[in-house]
């Protein structure tokens, strides 16, 4: 089985709240589907979830009654997008079943300490491949809190051992910079913990759960002993061929041992 993570900047315009990239995620769909591999889909929440998480002080859990306005408007924003993949998903010919983690998951001080997988194995079992998203979910310390798409695939790689992990952003890879703001920006081919001090470590934008930098730290967490593929999904052709095994533009992750 092969993990893979639309990340919100393949699926959404990162920088405008709520704006959906339709036509890039209609393709991404029927590339998973023509790869015709196994697959389990994580995506991120992108400009439906960050922009108004980060207004509202979400990750740092409950502060006042005020956020609960920021929360619930989240929980709704973010669902709409997920049944918007769903909805590509099933029109490219993929049986598909959401799991939304505000319902099933519980965090700790900010980190997912619980993920009810069974009804996920039951799906598999029936053939549906099942699709979970970046999500608030409640927290036992802090009451509540953002539960990140990155966070939910080191879940899912512990308990299914996937084959390969693919995340799919908005460039060919990880660079020594940001390439959207250095045009001397490197894309390293191959990235294991002793390249990841030259990372950068600034935000492009609204991202309330990470810079690159910590994205890649937590990519490294969960590749464990395996290996992950950082892809461009905004590439035609690119998440399609990753999935099928054969040599694609992107950078390797290699995972602690
Ligand atoms: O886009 C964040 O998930 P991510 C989830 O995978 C929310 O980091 C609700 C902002």
């Amino acid at each position: 089985m092969i993990l893979v993570k639309l990340g919100g900047s393949v699926i959404t315009d990162k920088e405008q709240y709520r704006t959906f990239d339709q036509a890039n995620v209609k393709r991404l769909a029927k590339e998973i589907v023509r790869s015709k591999m196994p697959v389990m889909i994580v995506h991120g929440a992108g400009s439906f979830g960050h922009v108004l998480a980060k207004k509202y002080h979400l990750k740092d859990g409950y502060r006042n009654q005020n956020q609960m306005k920021g929360l619930t408007q989240v929980s709704l924003d973010v669902r709409d997008l997920n049944l918007r993949i769903m909805d590509a998903l099933q029109s490219a010919g993929l049986n598909c079943i959401s799991i939304p983690p505000s319902a099933c998951c519980l965090m700790d001080d900010g980190k997912l300490v619980d993920f009810d997988l069974e009804v996920v194995h039951r799906y598999l079992d029936l053939g549906i491949v099942p699709v979970t998203f970046g999500d608030v979910v409640l927290d036992l310390k802090k009451g509540f809190g953002i539960c990140s798409g990155d966070q939910l695939m080191a879940w899912l790689a512990d308990e299914f051992d996937p084959e390969r992990i693919i995340f799919c952003t908005d460039v060919d890879g990880i660079f020594t910079a940001d390439p959207h703001l250095n045009d001397d920006a490197n894309m390293i081919e191959q990235v294991d913990r002793s390249v990841l001090a030259r990372l950068p470590r600034s935000e492009r934008c609204a991202d309330v759960t990470g810079s690159i930098y910590g994205k890649i730290e937590s990519i490294l967490d969960l590749a464990k002993g395996r290996e992950a593929m950082v892809v461009n999904g905004r590439v035609r052709g690119r998440l399609e061929r990753a999935l099928k095994g054969e040599a694609v533009k992107g950078s390797r992750v290699i995972g602690d041992g």
